[in-house]
């Protein structure tokens, strides 16, 4: 039987490096960098390059494409796009390439290019996501991009929302992927109400973006697929869910 492991934090991601070649690894920033990924894909977004930093953004929009950037939380002065998934409507990215640098998610996505497949995980293309990785029935690491190298409660719970739902046809036995299936058991009544507490829910009430929150927590109302291979992302399912 394959197995389904859960990176907990970036910090831990050494532990696994070994053995990405093996793996699907699914990258998660639920607030918000994954789930703005799947909102531009939806939206008619062509391909979004994760870059490091706002400069290499910048540098993109030379070429023709739409620099985003966002830093603790806020879009980078003197860019249009940040990370808000709001910001991503058809009419201002579809067709577009998207050059994007956020302050974790970016980084987790190219942390984990060495793996055999890198997904784009979020609430809004849960579905579609895991029918992808029980057809291909091969080994999976939950990468959860955390906050700045340290835990958080919403990757963490979504990581479980995907081992629960796989739990049937894959061997779950390491304890972060058992601890994230117990939150997502106690979470998954009330997703928006079990992380008021979360701390990065706190920080978008103090920038004033909780509106985001509802767009971020909303559960299969996407079927995109989008994978990041050599280096880009690009969407590999394209139906409406
Ligand atoms: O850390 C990230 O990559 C972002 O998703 C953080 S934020 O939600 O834009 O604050």
């Amino acid at each position: 039987m394959p197995k389904i492991e859960t990176i907990l934090s970036p910090a831990l991601f050494h532990l696994y490096e070994e053995e990405l070649g093996q793996k699907n690894v699914v990258v998660i920033d639920i607030l918000r960098a994954t789930t703005t990924i799947c909102v531009a894909f939806a939206n008619g977004a062509s391909e979004v390059l994760p870059v490091a930093k706002p400069e290499e953004a910048a540098a993109m929009q030379q070429q023709g494409w739409v620099a985003a950037a966002e830093r603790h939380g806020e879009t980078v002065e003197g860019f249009d796009l940040g990370n808000s998934p709001q910001d991503y409507t058809a009419a201002r990215i579809s067709g577009q390439k998207i050059a994007l640098t956020t302050t974790n998610g970016t980084r987790a996505l190219q942390m984990s290019s060495a793996a055999k497949h890198v997904w784009v995980g979020s609430f809004l293309n849960l579905n579609t996501l895991c029918d992808y990785l029980r057809r291909d029935n091969g080994d999976i690491l939950l990468f959860c991009a955390g906050w700045k190298d340290k835990f958080n409660l919403e990757d963490t719970v979504f990581a479980g929302a995907v081992a629960n739902l796989l739990a049937d046809t894959f061997s779950i036995s390491d304890d972060a992927t058992l601890a994230a299936i117990d939150l997502f058991k106690k979470a998954e009544q009330d997703l928006p109400g079990y992380l008021q507490k979360a701390s990065h829910v706190n920080r978008f009430k103090s920038l004033h973006i909780e509106t985001d929150l509802d767009i971020c927590l909303k559960t299969n109302t996407l079927s995109v697929l989008p994978e990041f291979k050599n280096g880009t992302i690009q969407n590999r399912h394209h139906a409406r869910a």
